[in-house]
């Protein structure tokens, strides 16, 4: 097959295109480059076609909103001055003070990175983001930033949407030049499970501020400040923001509850300022902070703090605009919010429900609400694209304050249940979640240690095991990697230290770490991981890549494979992507601007004796069959 390249043509663009044109015009055709993107294309369209994607149902009828989105916004007013504009022009000083002297709240939109994480297992494809990316930017200039990338994106982006992280960020980036991006970086996990070496993490930083991260809210797992500060200080190097977090677990207004007490949130505040955090999030990452806790909370850290106070809620219980009104009655800058059809339930609490909440309070947040509807519908109309990845919440769930569990975690790990065959067994797994961070003496629980907790109860039900199972027989049980390298200390100190008796028994004779592991960890040695990774890529690799194959040797090696083979899928519609083609349909695929390959799918023949389907398409008119075995 050929490549179209019509619309640009003049001809074309003059209207006098018929078909004789084509014939005509052989120049048009000539892109052998073109020939093998297709071929790959096909591949995957008819692979998907015939055995499916993972975790997606065949469905007879593939799904597309009824109205295609159009940007009509005008460009941002002259008057207005965005917050990327401040931290650009005025530096990180400049920006605290721009914030701090602000009225009204100022909001994170996290659609593009929290909410799809907490309501589909991260599978939100960087082309449904694209799409609505500078439509965005010119609806919403007044937001403070976008949470767009970090946390499960960077290794879901890889391992189960054949894309490279990446190019999102530069995509997004230069789709939105005047817009305050943010991540999520999991402090000396990074973006990542584990622990990594010092230097990766300062390099992934400096990187990622190269590449268009402004903000980065760095949190750790276990709320232990010297895992937070390498990062913070390597923000600084960056001149970005630094978002020092503290992860809000317990409740502090039940005096049974001593743990996680008021002085102790206020203790760690103090202590993230005083290590360089520009700004000091509170992240609460399971929704269980209550009304009047966040009032508390929030009032007390505005006393004590010089640097803006930034509140990151989920909506998990159905209490989070009232969560969010009393933070913003006593005084918090900025809070996270996500677009209304992305919002409530694991997500985050709606951007527009929180405008029409602060009605006639003189902090309500500066939005144009008609902007904000507008671009929710967009986000309305695709999604449905990811309904089979949906945890299936369809309201509060108050249990959320017994079980904690993270927002961002819910859906993984209800995904992670299922593929072990426990999936019908959903509220015991949520029991016994509950039941594990007690016998691990009640830590905080956020990615990675949320994982550790949650690898451990998929364990006991696995293997029906009880506590006392555990306590009287441990000694015979092969724990999981991940609970192993928790009480080893791997991923650092737990408030209050470990059970000592659990971790005798999980650890048997091996010794656990006392010190912050990134402070016996060997440096990587970049150069020598550049020579290692080019054979295995066939190319001298970049930066970035040297990167994404430290933290995820496997699974970047895999999409590296699977690239190769199936090229630019990411360029394919959603519902193809997921669901490959119907008999009879015809689809298009935008390979660049004005390359427009149109694929129909024609026939497909019944499997031979090897299990191998014939499928015939036509590719802009020209018949090409391919093979696909069938694996069923
Ligand atoms: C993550 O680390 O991915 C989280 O969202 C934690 O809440
Ligand atoms: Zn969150």
């Amino acid at each position: 097959p050929f490549m179209l390249n019509v619309i640009d043509h003049p001809t074309f663009q003059a209207g006098q295109a018929n078909t004789r044109f084509i014939d005509n015009t052989p120049e048009l055709f000539k892109f052998p480059d073109d020939t093998q993107q297709e071929d790959k294309m096909l591949k995957y369209i008819g692979n998907t076609t015939v055995n499916g994607f993972a975790d997606v149902a065949q469905h007879s009828k593939k799904y597309y909103p009824d109205v295609e989105f159009k940007d009509n916004f005008a460009p941002i007013d002259q008057k207005i001055i965005t917050a990327k504009d401040v931290l650009d022009d005025q530096g990180v000083a400049g920006l605290q003070s721009w914030l701090l002297a602000k009225k009204e709240v100022l909001l994170t939109d996290t659609t593009m990175r929290d909410a799809h994480q907490s309501l589909f297992a991260t599978r939100m494809r960087t082309k449904d983001m694209l799409a609505v990316a500078e439509a965005s930017q010119k609806a919403l200039p007044e937001l403070f930033s976008y949470e767009m990338w970090g946390g499960a994106t960077f290794d879901v982006a890889y391992r189960f949407l054949n894309e490279n992280p990446w190019d999102r960020l530069r995509k997004l980036r230069e789709a939105m030049p005047r817009t305050l991006f943010q991540m999520l970086f999991r402090g000396s996990n990074a973006v990542g499970y584990q622990n990594y070496p010092d230097n990766v993490i300062r390099e992934f930083i400096l990187e990622s501020a190269k590449s268009g991260i402004d903000v980065f809210r760095i949190f750790d797992s276990l709320n232990w400040v010297p895992q937070m500060e390498k990062s913070i200080q390597a923000v600084k190097e960056t001149g970005k923001i630094a978002e020092g977090t503290i992860c809000y677990t317990g409740d502090i207004m039940d005096p049974k509850r001593k743990k996680y007490s008021l002085a102790y949130y206020k203790q760690l505040a103090l202590d993230l300022q005083s290590v360089g955090s520009d700004i000091i999030a509170i992240k609460d990452m399971a929704g269980v902070l209550k009304p009047e806790g966040a009032y508390e909370l929030v009032s007390t850290l505005k006393d004590a703090l010089d640097v803006p106070v930034h509140l990151h809620t989920h909506d998990t219980t159905g209490n989070g605009i009232f969560t969010y009104a009393r933070a913003v009655e006593a005084g918090v800058d900025v809070v996270d919010v996500a677009t209304s059809a992305l919002s409530g339930t694991t997500s985050q609490p709606s951007m527009s429900s929180l405008y029409y909440a602060l009605a006639h309070n003189d902090r309500q947040p500066n939005v144009d609400i008609n902007n904000v509807e507008t671009i929710n519908r967009y986000w309305q109309g695709i999604r449905p694209y990811y309904q089979d990845f949906s945890n299936g919440m369809t309201g509060p769930q108050t249990d959320i304050y017994q079980t904690q569990m993270p927002g961002g975690q819910y859906s993984n790990l209800q995904q992670q249940a299922k593929a072990l065959g426990l999936g019908d067994r959903w509220e015991e797994v949520k029991e016994m979640y509950a039941t594990v961070n007690d016998m691990f003496g009640d830590i905080i629980k956020v990615t990675p240690s949320s994982k550790v907790v949650g690898d451990m109860a998929l364990f006991m039900m696995e293997n029906n095991l009880t506590p006392d199972d555990v306590y009287d027989h441990g000694e015979k049980l092969d724990f999981p990697e991940s609970v192993i390298n928790f009480f080893a200390g791997n991923i650092g100190q737990p408030v209050g230290g470990f059970p000592k008796k659990l971790q005798k028994i999980i650890l048997k004779d091996r010794q656990a770490l006392t010190v912050r592991p990134g402070s016996l960890a060997k440096p990587a040695d970049f150069e020598a991981t550049k020579q290692e990774l080019a054979p295995k890529v066939g190319h001298e690799p970049s930066e970035q890549e040297v990167l994404s194959y430290i933290l995820y040797p496997k699974v970047f090696l895999e999409y590296q494979a699977q690239h190769k083979q199936y090229g630019h899928v990411s360029l394919l519609d959603t519902p193809t992507f997921f669901q490959g083609m119907r008999l009879g349909e015809t689809v298009n695929v935008e390979l660049a601007r004005g390359k427009t390959m149109i694929v129909k799918l024609n026939q497909i023949s019944e499997p031979d004796v090897d299990g191998i389907r014939t499928l015939y398409f036509s590719i802009n008119g020209q018949n090409q069959e391919i093979t696909v075995k069938d694996n069923s």
